[in-house]
């Protein structure tokens, strides 16, 4: 079958796929495969395996693909409990001029899961990325405007959706990469974005008061990244997010939880134990712990065979998920669900260099499980 590719993109997400002739280049590898089918993919869908064991699974989700490809929105409706919005609440598609505000591609979303019974989450009120020109501007003539700026969004946004989004990303990769990667660094523990330029590091303090102000019942949440692999680095960016969450928690800014995003990569080593660790830790803080955006890019060299392939993938999510299930964790949402239309395979930046695709998802290429989905259903039933 030929591949469905996403059909027209929000504005600036386009100039980013330039790997997609990749993927195109790669879809001869699957040729083998079959089309999804009720005999493949029989009920239950994983978000009732995760339900029936007191766990929430979800996926992010594209508006434009609900709306134009069957497969991919039987797909969604067979397995995600919860959808995330892959672009549509982000800021460049909700506001893409000051003061136009277009909440046509959330609507999609939140309609198309209300008529199924499935909740949307907000992602995300205030991020460096998808991030208009306009406001950028704005925010760089000084902190009242940038303070203006951002509470005629957030206000405007969840005043809008108060109704049909319980739980938003307030705050969206908001800690520094530390030393060794190719993040601007800012003199401190916390990302050099245009809302910390403008306002120093209290931008987060304030973007999450100005939301619980808005909405006194909205679970509020910080997502970042980075913090998984047993590596130095991410040993670092574990005590940056956790000093962090230590400090607000002190200065009882209103938060209700860390969402963990957990782009595993299989190049990295793995630890549950200290991973579990830094979950306690911060669950002591009184805040609830999310997986919000797992997906696992493959290591630099794989097998030609897919089944042990997978399986690689599938034992680095079962550990991962069981030692996070063992921490407390009842919430896990990948960053989609079927492994062509992942960020993994579509943006250069992240795709394999070997002109094989990323198999990063529950779901392969022709929208049937394989073995990551068949670890998640496994890790659902056996955690306690
Ligand atoms: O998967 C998303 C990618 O297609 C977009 O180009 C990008 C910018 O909007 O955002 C990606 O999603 C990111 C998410 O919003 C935040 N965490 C990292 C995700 C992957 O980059």
């Amino acid at each position: 079958m030929s591949p469905a590719l996403p059909p027209s993109l929000p504005a600036g997400e386009a100039t980013r796929r330039t790997a997609l002739s990749m993927a195109l280049a790669g879809m001869a590898a699957t040729a083998h495969a079959q089309q999804a089918s009720p005999e493949l993919n029989p009920p239950p869908g994983l978000w009732q395996v995760a339900r029936g064991r007191g766990f929430t699974f979800g996926a992010a989700v594209q508006a434009n693909m609900l709306a134009t490809d069957p497969l991919y929105a039987a797909a969604y409706e067979r397995e995600a409990g919860v959808l995330v919005p892959e672009f549509e609440a982000k800021w460049s598609s909700l506001q893409p001029k000051e003061g136009e505000f277009d909440f046509s591609g959330l609507d999609a979303i939140v309609n198309w899961g209300q008529a199924r019974g499935r909740p949307v989450r907000g992602h995300a009120l205030v991020w460096h990325e998808a991030f208009p020109d306009w406001a950028l501007a704005a925010i760089a003539e000084g902190p009242q405007r940038a303070r203006g700026v951002m509470a005629a969004h957030i206000s405007r946004v969840l005043n809008t959706t108060r109704a049909r989004i319980r739980d938003w990303d307030v705050v969206n990769e908001i800690v520094a990469d530390p030393p060794g990667s190719d993040t601007p660094q800012a003199d401190g523990e916390l990302r050099n974005s245009p809302f910390f330029r403008a306002l120093g590091p209290g931008y987060i303090e304030t973007a999450l008061r100005m939301s619980r102000e808005q909405d006194p019942t909205l679970r509020l949440v910080l997502n970042d990244y980075g913090v998984e692999e047993d590596t130095p680095w991410a040993e670092e960016k574990r005590r940056r997010l956790l000093n962090l969450v230590r400090d607000l928690v002190r200065k009882r800014v209103p938060l209700d939880a860390v969402g963990i995003q957990a782009h595993l990569q299989m190049r990295n080593p793995f630890s549950p134990a200290i991973f579990g660790s830094f979950l306690r830790a911060l669950r002591a803080e009184g805040v609830s712990v999310l997986i919000t955006e797992l997906d696992v890019r493959e290591g630099d060299s794989v097998p030609e065979d897919y089944v042990a392939r997978d399986r690689l993938v599938a034992d680095r999510v079962a550990a991962f998920i069981s030692a996070s299930a063992e921490a407390g964790v009842r919430t896990f949402l990948t960053w989609g669900l079927v492994d062509r239309f992942s960020w993994t395979v579509i943006q250069a930046d992240v795709a394999r260099r070997d002109g094989k695709l990323h198999r990063a998802l529950p779901l392969d290429w022709e929208y049937n499980r394989k073995e990551m989905w068949r670890a998640m259903a496994r890790s659902f039933n056996t955690a306690a």
